[in-house]
């Protein structure tokens, strides 16, 4: 038993290696790339994306299981008050409805879902960021981490949302909670997310480091750099 789970995990470890190395060859090949921009005024549509009906799963291939008892939300760094929000001290905060696009890198697009949880805004008015923050990096439960700049993260249409549809936000899809920055590209959307720390430097995450684009802007088309 113990030997054939050793061998599934170092299957699925080579798996994620592959997975992994295919995107870092993307980035270094420019593949998709139209050399196009466009302007968000005018274009919903990035240039290079095509639209999808369903929502596909992109992840590292490890998908926790974070239960409501168990769920804890730090908010940390360069800060006048930091939190450590418990799921019932979390859904205390103002709860919003937005209704926003996705946009992966992978090419998708998908229109009009509709979200449900905590605005940015709102988070940013609890922590007060002290003021030589600049820089915001989200870490997940999976290990993965991805970072932003404090005035994207600052922008009225990012969420941090747990209901997707009137649903619950799925695990497979970042449940209970993940980050939703509906102009950058979704690899800025750091699902299981656990801690968002504010930064006086920037720290690049993982894809960042891997090829992908610090700005991400998809209709700047920054998908590698
Ligand atoms: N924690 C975590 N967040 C993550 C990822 C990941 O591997 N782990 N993948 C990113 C990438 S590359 C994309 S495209 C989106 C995909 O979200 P979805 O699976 O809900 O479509 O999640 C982003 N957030
Ligand atoms: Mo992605």
């Amino acid at each position: 038993m113990a030997d054939d789970e050793g061998r599934a995990d170092g299957l699925i470890g080579q798996l994620r290696e592959k997975l992994i190395g295919r995107k870092q060859e993307w980035a270094r090949e420019g593949r998709l790339l139209t050399g196009t921009t466009a302007d968000p005024a005018l274009e919903r549509l990035p240039p290079g994306q095509r639209l999808v009906k369903d929502w596909p799963v992109l992840d590292l291939g490890i998908q926790p299981d974070i239960s409501h008892a168990a769920f804890r939300l730090d908010l940390d760094g360069a800060v006048e008050s930091r939190r450590s929000l418990s799921w019932v001290e979390f859904l205390a905060l103002p709860q919003r409805e937005a209704v926003s696009d996705m946009h992966c890198v992978t090419q998708w697009s998908r229109y009009d879902n509709r979200w449900k949880g905590v605005a940015a805004t709102d988070l940013l008015a609890l922590v007060r960021p002290r003021a030589e923050a600049r820089h915001v990096i989200f870490h997940s439960h999976d290990g993965y981490t991805t970072n932003v700049r404090l005035d994207q993260f600052a922008a009225a249409d990012v969420f941090l949302v747990h209901e997707w549809e009137g649903k619950p936000i799925p695990r497979h899809h970042g449940g209970p909670l993940r980050v939703l920055i509906p102009r950058l590209y979704l690899w800025k959307s750091a699902k299981w997310v656990r801690r968002i720390e504010f930064a006086t430097a920037d720290h690049k995450g993982f894809w960042e480091v891997r090829g992908y684009h610090n700005n991400a802007d998809p209709w700047a088309e920054e998908r590698y750099g």
